[in-house]
């Protein structure tokens, strides 16, 4: 094993924040020897306070934990107003358009736009501190001003990525209760343009929604419906409005935003975090993992509609007074050389992107890094889904020229920041891991069953056994969900620990490598997906009478959706192909493009057990094409096995 390691770049190194794994574990014992203080002092030193904290951690009502009681904060003072005074003319968003537009935003810009956004949001609107307003933005500077202009006022942002259908918005509208949605009239996708806001129509259309009004930015000037009193224009409204809006006092746990995300049962859960424990994780983890210094130029190619765009192009970056580059096209688009046209272009020092985009571009650009000056690059980041190993090599040889770091960084929604990582000066690397918890982060992987943590080369369950300042706080709407999903499952010692959803291995020197969902939840192209999602979606299909969803891997999204189908009848089905088809559409109106699937068999039955319980690991194994190892004798239909199996091989 040990020989697989890479040893950080020794230059590197000495001028990072964490140079050796000496510093690494002083950290580490700091934090298990008094983790109240090891928190309490970050928190001091990192977050410029309205009001200091009287409480570190608060685990009276665990889970249900609380950090930093009596501080008062605001997260966008923390991400701005802060930084005017040293960095006022610091470029803080790059901003590169899918035509290769331009716009660099500084830091006292950011303050201006910022505020005018806020006090729109405040007097045309009538936003108050606790009310929530839905994002459904493309990547626009203006997305990034929204959710600041909200963090501002203390409103609670909830942002819906802009692939996800009218039906997916209004689910997540409907259940935040949101009063405010901003949008844009559309935005370019390879040169294209494609609407937004008949989304955002189509999803108000049933009446009694809760929103009141919508703010539509117009990028492209594209003809829209405008419903009088209810939508309004953002380049008008902004206009006369001043650029000084106070920052509201905050407390630490009033809730700073939600996202919505997939569990392994029902609908999308939107998961709440709060104000001073995310930014300071969020802050702490972009100076540690990145290690981005005061003249760097940061670039994370996530979409502000995953957690990754929340933490990392926003939040994070800004937090720590960092350059972050914000980019609306498709890193294929011309061609596979794009992003590495923009690394040499904007001389960008860490690159931080998904397995999936590093294998397309890995298949469709191998020699592209080769043709471009990329020699800025000191970092290279990766995240949402296990990488494998030839798209590491190619990464770490091709792109980072061997002298970069690779971190694998491995976290979640929930996590509200990376929780397993390496470090770039300090942490020896192994392809594909993630390898140590980060200081502070008390994470293990347990054995279910007993709680007991698992030694080398086992594997179990990864959790967390101590809260963290950046956990989620709560699931929107719904506190037993949220013991339910992230406390009912791994206990230590009796008590019950948060565990991610995941299971890991450990190495030999203790290294972790994350394996992947042990639940029903698949990740497709990075993005997470709950099967029981895709699954109703494809019930509302007329013919459908069941249907099983299962991961498969794919070579470059890591892994494809399976659908096996009974129909309820074969008359009408005249033809399979547009059978398909008419069930993609569902799923495209139900759900968006992302949960298309991949593969689909219209099964004479599905292998259940004499309860009723389809065996999905069979239909995984059979869609993997491995053979069966689990017993089947015991199924109510043991035949069907062999004829699903004997249609799979044919398809
Ligand atoms: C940040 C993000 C979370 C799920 C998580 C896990 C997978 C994320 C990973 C990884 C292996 C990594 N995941 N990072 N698996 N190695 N470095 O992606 O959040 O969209 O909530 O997905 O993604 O399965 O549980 P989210």
């Amino acid at each position: 094993m040990l020989q697989e390691l890479y040893q950080p770049n020794k230059e590197f190194a000495k001028n990072a924040r964490i140079k050796n794994m000496c510093e690494y574990n002083e950290l580490v014992d700091a934090a298990n020897e008094d983790y109240e203080g090891f928190w309490g002092a970050f928190a001091n030193e990192k977050i410029d306070w309205f009001e200091p904290f009287t409480n570190v951690l608060n685990e009276t009502n665990a889970p249900f934990v609380k950090w930093f009681e009596g501080g008062k904060l605001n997260v966008a003072h923390q991400c701005i107003d802060r930084h005017i005074e040293s960095r006022k003319n610091k470029a803080a968003i790059i901003f590169e358009g899918d035509r290769g537009d331009k716009q660099i935003i500084t830091y006292l810009e950011l303050y201006y736009q910022v505020n005018k956004f806020a006090n729109l949001l405040k007097e045309d609107f009538g936003v108050k501190k606790g009310d929530r307003v839905v994002i459904y933005m493309p990547m626009i500077p203006e997305a990034a001003y929204a959710m600041l202009a909200c963090a501002r006022i203390g409103a609670i942002h909830s942002i819906v990525f802009g692939g996800f259908s009218a039906e997916a918005l209004r689910d997540r509208i409907n259940d935040a209760e949101a009063k405010v949605v901003i949008t844009a009239d559309g935005a370019y996708r390879k040169t294209k343009p494609y609407m937004l806001k008949p989304v955002v129509d189509e999803a108000l259309a049933e009446g009694n929604s809760p929103v009141e009004k919508v703010l539509v930015v117009e990028r492209n000037n594209e003809d829209l419906e405008w419903v009088a009193g209810r939508d309004y224009s953002y380049n008008e409204l902004i206009k006369d409005k001043s650029p000084e809006c106070p920052a509201e006092p905050m407390d630490s746990e009033d809730p700073l935003f939600l996202l919505y995300t997939s569990g392994s049962t029902g609908k999308p859960k939107g998961v709440q975090h709060n104000q001073a424990g995310y930014i300071l994780w969020a802050q702490m983890t972009m100076e540690w993992v990145f290690d981005v210094k005061e003249n760097d130029t940061y670039w994370c190619t996530a979409d502000i509609g995953w957690i990754t765009g929340h933490t990392y192009i926003v939040y994070g970056p800004l937090a720590m007074g960092a350059t972050t580059v914000m980019f609306e096209g498709v890193i294929t688009y011309p061609d596979a050389g794009r992003p590495w046209k923009m690394v040499e272009e904007y001389k960008i020092n860490q690159f931080y992107t998904a397995p999936t985009a590093i294998r397309v571009l890995h298949k469709t650009g191998e020699n592209e890094p080769a043709k471009y000056d990329i020699s800025s690059l000191k970092v290279l980041g990766t995240v949402g889904e296990p990488i494998d190993p030839p798209a590491w090599k190619w990464y770490y040889e091709e792109v980072g020229q061997s002298k970069c770091a690779i971190v694998d960084t491995y976290w979640q929604t929930e996590t509200g920041g990376h929780i397993v990582s390496p470090l770039p000066g300090a942490t020896p690397i192994k392809p594909a891991c993630a390898t140590l918890p980060l200081p502070g982060i008390i994470g293990e992987i347990l054995d279910p069953e007993t709680g007991r943590k698992v030694g080398a080369g086992e594997s179990g369950y990864m959790c967390v056994t101590r809260p963290w300042p950046s956990m989620i706080r709560g699931v929107w709407g719904d506190p037993e969900r949220f013991i339910k999903s992230y406390f009912g499952d791994v206990k230590k010692d009796g008590k019950a620990v948060y565990f991610t959803g995941d299971g890991a291995v450990y190495g030999e020197n203790g290294y972790i490598t994350i394996t992947g969902r042990t639940d029903d939840v698949i990740n497709v192209s990075g993005h997470r997906m709950g099967t029981a999602e895709v699954e109703a979606a494809i019930k509302k299909h007329w013919n459908v009478a069941e249907v099983a969803v299962v991961g498969k891997p794919h070579e470059i999204k890591g892994e494809g959706i399976f659908a096996y189908i009974v129909l309820k009848s074969d008359e009408g089905v005249a033809d399979e192909v547009e059978e398909v088809k008419a069930i993609n559409n569902i799923i495209k109106k139900e759900i968006g493009n992302i949960a298309v699937c991949d593969d689909m068999v219209f099964a004479p039955g599905l292998p259940k057990t004499r309860s009723g319980k389809i065996m999905r690991r069979i239909l995984r194994s059979i869609a993997k094409g491995e053979p069966i190892t689990q017993d089947i004798s015991t199924l109510e239909d043991p035949s069907v096995v062999e004829k699903i199996e004997n249609m799979v091989k044919g398809v």
